[in-house]
Order: C-alpha cells, then structure tokens, then sequence
C-alpha cells in the first residue's frame, strides 16, 4: 500500500499538538483515498460545484476532461475496465447526473466499478433550493447504480466516497454514486477517523461451495455432449486460462455469449473449439445448443436475449449450469442451476475437479469467411483488412451495431483484454470508452470500430482525444443509415417508420473540427494500410470508410 499522505504529499502522522498541526480537511483525506486506492485519475465535466474539490489539484493527479458529461463516465467506463480497478468520474449536480444517465446504466450493465461523484449546492442553500440544488440528488441515478448516497455531515464524506469505492469493487462490480455539497470539501475531519478511512482494505472474491463444485465436474464428465458458453466475466474476473484449460482438458466445443451481452470475450475466438456467438434469442439460442445435453455457462447472465423470438429455452434433455458472481444474474435465470461465486476460482477450482475427457476434440472452427468484392465495400471486407494488420496486442473498442458479428467473425480476437463492447447496448459508449481504454492502456495500440450513426452520441470524445494526444485509430463505417434498425424493422414487422436514413453526416470533416487527423479510404488495400499507418501513430487518427448498407455478418 502506498504510504498515506496529506493531498499536498506530506505523510499523515499522528497529530500531537492541535494548534501547530491544523487538522486534514475532507478534500486532503479524500484525495488520499483515491492516492490509497490507485485511483490517481479524475475523468470530470466541472461546473461552479465541482471546484471545490478540484481548487490546488494536487500534482501526483491526472485530470480528464470530457466535454459532456455521458462521455466523462464513458470514459472512465473504459479506464476501469482496461486498468480493472475503480475509476472515478466526477459529474456537475443533477444536470451533469442527467446527461450521463445513460452511460451509468451501461456502466452498470457491463459491470462496471466506478464511482460517480457530483458537486451539489452549499449545504446552506439547499433547503432554500438555490440554483442548481440537486433536490433529490440520492434518487436521481438511484435504480442505475449499486449504492446511491448523500452524506448527512461534511465529515462523513471520506467515510461515504471509501464506501462506494469498496462496494463498486466487490462483485458484482458496478458504479456507485456520492453526491458532495461543494462547501464539504473545506471542512476539518478528525484524523484518527481519516486515516482508518483511508486504510481499510475489503476482499469479496468468494469461492464456491467445494461440494457443489464435486458434482458438477462429475456431471461434466459424464455428460455425452457437454457445451461451454463463455460470458465477459471470465475475462473480468482473470479467468481466461482456465476457461481455455477447461474447454480443452474436457473437450468442450464454446460459445460466445449472445453479442448484446458480451462487453467482454470470456474465450480466444481463433481456438480450434470455438464455435460463434450464439444469437440473442429465446428460440434460436436453443436450436444453436440442439443436442448438447449439459450447458455450463460461465460468467454470463442466461441469456442477454434481444429480440423477442420465442421458443424452448433449452434443447430437449438439455441441463444448464451457470457461474455467476451476480446473485441477481443468478436468480432471474428462467432456466437451469447457478453456483454464485468467483468465476475464475469456480472455473480453476473446476478444472483440478475434472479429469481429461476421453470424448473425441470438436471439429476444429472453419477460419473467416471471404466476402467478394464490392463497392462500396463490404463492412465484411474492412474488418477483414483491419484483421490483416491488427498488431498482436492490440485492443478493438466496438460499437458498429450492423457489423458486430461481422467484426467478431473477422476479427477473432484472442487475448484477455482485448475487446470491449457495451453490454447495456446504450449509444455513447464506443467512442467514449475508446479513449479511457487507450488512457489505461498507453502502450498498446486501441482501435474504436464504430457505426456514423453511434459517433453522434458522444462525439466530444474526439476533441478529448486530440487535447489529450490519446493515440486512439478510430475507423467509422458510414452506410448513411442505422442499417440495424431497418433489420429489426423487419424482424418486428414493422413498415414505414421514418428516422433511420442519415444522409450526409461527415464525421471526418466533424473529427477534424475537434482536432483529430481525419481521412477517407474507399478501396480494401487503401483501408489497411491506412489502418496500419495509424496504428502506428502516437496522435489519434480517423479513417472514415464508406460501406454498403445493411446488416453484415460474416
Ligand atoms: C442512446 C441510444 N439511443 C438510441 C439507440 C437505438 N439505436 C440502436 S442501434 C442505432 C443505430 C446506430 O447507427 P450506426 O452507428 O450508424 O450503426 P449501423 O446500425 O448503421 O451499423 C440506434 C439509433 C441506442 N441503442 N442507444
């Protein structure tokens, strides 16, 4: 643990005379909390009562500057999860809370630990509502997040920012919220009380029930056509090379969990036992798993469906086991058992319990599809060029709804931490995201595939791209339209909606306005070596690429 120390560096020693040593205020405390915690970077919008806590920011801190407030917590959406410890974004009372609502529910669908903090009026005014008091400040994000809180005292504020911190960490992980009346900062806390705060460390990593554990290994074992559907808290919780153990000590053919789902992948897409993503429904997703009599899920809620195509839930004769470190996950299932506990010790605990499988290996997965040529090209064919000069650790931020499958399938991305999708499925996220994922991952190179349509929901991520010298590729399919609300148009029956053309929206000439070098490429060869050029920029860089309409998949 770092040494505890005052905001200005100074270490917090015992104090033995009142009068020689004045007392820590809640600003010096807190920030020796984030010190403490590793949470050295503040992603903020700042208004008059957010200044406050930021006035002499101390030099040991990064501050992040988001032009909006869905992309300030889109951001440190990104950072949490790529640096895989809390991040903290801090917002301006209820109007900044209200711009960002949507990005803390996909920040609580992706399972997200961060704390959301917003400036509220003097603790004075507030009953009197003066201008911009956050009347209800608590009830604002309260069903979007795990903990939801206004302290009742000035000097509660270290003690109340430590507990989200400490709750947004524990599985299952997800953002909190404190809201801070902007007079609290200045105020004296008690520095016995301070450094107990600031010191307290909590662990929630549970291991599961070893009997339960038992049994489930024999039942796989004895299972004649056992499957694996693998969900983005295998990656979350570290347990990617036990999944992979496990697939291949028992010989399990693996599925994607349904692409609404999966913010993260929970198994390398190029493994010769890797199958596809299963599709986000009912029925489908049964017909998929036909013939499997044992369906173990790990890390995954069952499932993220969307839409409603309904059908069995599980093929005929079929069992299902989850591991889920969510007991909600777990319990709103409507189908098969749950163990709730750590997914990577689960898995791990799993693997010592199984023995080598004498079940013949799954037929190796056909490699990528080739598309034919076309103009305008295929989204297809660009992911296919971008596969071609995708360095080896590189990181894919996705949001380019009518080519997701088609990405994955291009793609194959195969190293934890390499791919990051909203699992909430709220616009905003990719661009966003993009930029904290870079921020936490300096030396490896990120880039942000994402739809013409997505980019409008938090466009200012550019400008903190550029100012920052975040060396994010962002490559922009433009098909002039939101291609998959026309296939859920039809998958809905539903005829002559209006608003799902975008004709003429140049995100290259907006991006450039922001200050982010911007081009376009049209032929596939110009496209990769586009992307290769940027991916080997240190400053961030736009490849727009005009694409044929409609849904790809291949
Ligand atoms: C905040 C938010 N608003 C609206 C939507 C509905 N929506 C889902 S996909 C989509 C179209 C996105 O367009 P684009 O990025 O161009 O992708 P394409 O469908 O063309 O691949 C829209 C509007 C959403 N998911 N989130």
């Amino acid at each position: 643990m770092p040494p505890l120390s005052t905001a200005t560096g100074d270490r917090l020693e015992p104090r033995k005379d009142k009068v020689a040593f004045p007392m820590p205020t809640v600003r010096d405390v807190s920030f020796d909390l984030f010190r403490a915690r590793g949470m050295t970077t503040i992603f903020g919008n700042p208004g008059s009562t957010e200044l406050p806590m930021l006035a002499d920011f101390p030099g040991d801190f990064r501050f992040v500057l988001g032009l909006q407030e869905a992309v300030v917590v889109g951001m440190a959406d990104g950072f949490a999860q790529a640096s895989r410890r809390a991040a903290i974004a801090n917002l301006h009372t209820a109007p900044g809370v209200g711009n960002a609502m949507g990005a803390i529910f996909n920040a609580q669908s992706n399972h997200t630990p961060l704390l959301v903090t917003a400036g509220q009026q003097t603790r004075a005014q507030m009953t009197l509502q003066a201008n911009l008091t956050n009347r209800d400040a608590a009830l604002m994000p309260y069903s979007l997040v795990k903990w939801s809180y206004e302290p009742p005292r000035a000097e509660d504020v270290p003690l109340a920012l430590g507990r989200g911190i400490h709750l947004a960490s524990l599985p299952p992980q997800g953002p909190v919220f404190v809201s801070v009346p902007m007079d609290d900062w200045y105020a004296e806390v008690d520095e016995g009380d301070a450094l107990e705060a600031i010191s307290r460390r909590v662990t929630g990593r549970a291991t599961a029930d070893p009997e339960a554990v038992r049994a489930l290994a024999e039942r796989l074992d004895s299972a004649a056509n056992p499957v694996l559907v693998a969900g983005p808290d295998i990656d979350a919780s570290g347990g990617w090379d036990a999944a992979v153990a496990l697939a291949e000590r028992q010989r399990l053919p693996v599925w994607a969990t349904p692409a609404p789902g999966g913010g993260k992948l929970g198994f390398p897409e190029s493994h010769p036992n890797f199958r596809g993503v299963l599709p986000p429904a009912i029925g489908p997703v049964a017909q998929t798993l036909e013939g499997h009599d044992l369906i173990l899920v790990a890390g995954s809620s069952v499932f993220p469906y969307y839409p409603h195509i309904p059908g069995r839930l599980l093929p005929e004769g079929a069992e299902l086991v989850a591991i889920t470190s969510d007991p909600d996950e777990a319990v709103r299932a409507p189908m098969g058992e749950a163990i709730v506990a750590d997914v990577k010790l689960t898995l791990e605990a799993l693997l010592e319990a199984a023995p080598e499988s004498s079940r013949p290996a799954p037929e190796p997965n056909q490699g990528p599809q080739e598309i034919p040529p076309s103009e305008p090209l295929d989204s297809s064919t660009v992911h296919s060029a971008l596969a071609e000069v995708f360095p080896e650790d590189g990181i894919v931020v996705l949001e380019s709804p009518a080519s997701t499958l088609a990405l994955r399938n291009q793609l194959r991305v195969s190293r934890p931490g390499s791919y990051y999708f909203t699992a909430g499925g709220g616009l905003g996220f990719g661009l966003a995201a993009a930029v904290g994922v870079q921020l936490a991952q300096p030396d490896r190179p990120v880039v942000c595939v994402v739809g013409e349509g997505s980019v409008q929901y938090a466009v200012t991520a550019f400008w903190t791209a550029a100012a920052y010298g975040v060396p994010v590729t962002f490559l922009v399919l433009r098909n002039d339209e939101y291609a998959i609300l026309k296939w859920f148009a039809e998958v809905e029956s539903v005829q002559g909606a209006p608003g799902l053309d975008l004709p003429g929206l140049d995100v290259a000439a907006v991006a450039a306005g922001y200050g982010v070098e911007s081009q376009r490429a049209t032929g596939r060869d110009e496209v990769a070596e586009a992307l290769a050029r940027a991916l080997a920029s240190s400053k961030p860089e736009l490849i727009e690429v005009p694409v044929a309409p409609g849904m790809s998949l291949f």
